[in-house]
This record gives structure tokens, C-alpha cells and sequence, in this order.
């Protein structure tokens, strides 16, 4: 959760039309764009260099950058977005992450692995299946070993998009974790603090150097963070929530 930088990207006006498992209504592109702002400005005063690469209308989601890649001081993983209007979001990342670090792998296969599936700890990188297959978990581990990465493949309960919509973490041995998530017995080693019930969008937090950001619409989880002693940064994810996201989508950071 140590970060020196991140890469981020304007969202588009057809972000109005992205992926959602449920409809709840579309955003605003306005609404969007101005949460994306308070993001990129929290980002900053983290402490972290922020590029932002440009809007791409013809991907509603392309906002998401944390999907299409995968990245570490060691180097960035080219991965294979698992909804199928997604998969080239990867061609249009790919200039920058090969501008950015000297090494640069791309999942070999055919299998699926989304950048949101994966939570990368101080000890191991969890792989978790949910628009990652199999055969893409697999050779995403084959990428990390050679990255020198130890890695994982542990099971998404039923109902969890992406794995890291229903935890994060919080620093070295503590994660922030949905109780269905917890439940499941994926974080045995680590501390875990429980989303109160009712508020499991929260569990899409994001520490970033000294501060936690949480979405602002969480009051419960917000206190229970400060209380532990994190230090939190609230920003409004409602809008973004509308498609499913919440604050670790919008960046790939190392
Ligand atoms: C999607 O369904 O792909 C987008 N609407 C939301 C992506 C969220 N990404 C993430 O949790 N890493």
C-alpha cells in the first residue's frame, strides 16, 4: 500500500453506459467525472505522481483501469478482461505500461484474469475467480513467479463480482473484508475487520501511504476505520457505484 505512483483515465461520456451486474439506473457523466476529480486530487495529496491518460468513448468502462493490467515496482502484467467488451481496453493501456517499466508480460493462453480479482499483500498476491477462469488464474501465476511474485488461487463465494469488491487492504496482516467474503475462510492469517451489515459497498476501500480513502456514502464503516486508528479519507463513490465500482478501480498504482 506503499504507492510512488499511479495511472488513471478521464472518463468518457458513454461511461453512462457501463457494465453493471443490476440495474440500479445509469450515472452522470458529470456525476462520474466529478467523483473521478476528488479521486485524482486525494491521490495527490497521498503523496503519489498521477498521470491520466485520456477518455476512450468506444469503452464505457475504460475508466477502470485497474481491469485491463496489473502492476508492480517489478514490473506490469497484460491481462485478459473477463466481459468480453472490456478485453480491448488491454491493447489501448498496453503503450503506456511498456513507456512505464522495463519488463512487461502478457498472460499467456487464452484464459480470462481481471486486475480486480487480484489483492496484492505484503507477502503474496491472492488471485481470486470471478471474471478470472482457471486457466487464466494459472497463467497469471506463471507471470507473477517470473515477476518473482508468490501467488495464490483461492475461491469467490457466489455473488462477488470481483474480489476486491468485497475486501481490501488495510496494511501488512489487516484486511477490510464483507462478512460473506470472510466468511468463505480465504484471509486465514490476517486480521479482519467486518463491514457493518448493510454497508458492503465499503469494502472497496483503498490505502494509500498514510491514509485510507472510503466511500463517503458508509458512515458506520467510516467511524469504525477512524476509531481502529486509520486515518480516512472519505470520497463519493455513488455515482461509480451505480456500475459497480468502487475507489480501487480507478487506478493501477505501484
Ligand atoms: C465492470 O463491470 O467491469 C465495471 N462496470 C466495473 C468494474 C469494477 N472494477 C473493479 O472492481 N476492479
Amino acid at each position: 500500500y506503499n504507492f510512488n505512483r499511479i495511472i488513471a483515465r478521464t472518463p468518457s461520456r458513454s461511461v453512462v453506459n457501463g457494465l453493471r451486474a443490476e440495474d440500479r439506473g445509469n450515472p452522470t457523466y458529470e456525476g462520474v467525472k466529478a467523483e473521478h476529480d476528488a479521486y485524482l486530487q486525494a491521490m495527490q495529496k497521498a503523496g503519489v505522481e498521477v498521470a491520466v491518460l485520456p477518455a476512450l468513448e468506444a469503452f464505457p468502462d475504460a475508466i477502470f483501469v485497474e481491469d485491463p493490467a496489473l502492476v508492480f515496482t517489478e514490473g506490469a502484467i497484460l491481462l485478459r478482461p473477463g466481459a468480453a467488451t472490456r478485453v480491448k481496453e488491454v491493447e489501448e493501456i498496453a503503450p503506456t505500461l511498456r513507456d512505464a517499466f522495463e519488463t512487461v508480460l502478457e498472460l499467456p493462453g487464452t484464459g480470462y484474469a481481471d486486475g480486480g480479482d487480484v489483492l496484492t499483500t505484503g507477502e503474496s498476491v491472492m488471485i481470486l475467480s470471478a471474471r478470472t477462469d482457471k486457466a487464466g488464474a494459472e497463467a497469471l501465476q506463471s507471470c507473477l513467479d517470473r515477476l518473482g511474485r508468490k501467488s495464490e488461487i483461492v475461491a469467490t463465494p457466489e455473488g462477488v463480482l470481483h474480489f476486491k469488491t468485497d475486501c481490501s487492504l488495510l496494511d501488512d496482516e489487516t484486511v477490510l473484508s464483507t462478512n460473506r467474503l470472510a466468511r468463505s475462510g480465504v484471509f486465514g492469517k490476517f486480521k479482519q475487520v467486518i463491514i457493518p451489515e448493510g454497508e458492503e459497498a465499503a469494502a472497496n476501500a483503498l490505502r494509500v501511504n498514510d491514509v485510507v480513502m472510503v466511500g463517503a456514502d458508509f458512515p458506520r464503516t467510516i467511524e469504525m476505520l477512524d476509531r481502529a486508528g486509520f486515518k480516512v479519507v472519505p470520497l463519493k463513490t455513488t455515482e461509480i457505484g451505480k456500475i459497480d465500482a468502487g475507489l480501487s478501480c480507478m487506478s493501477l498504482r505501484w
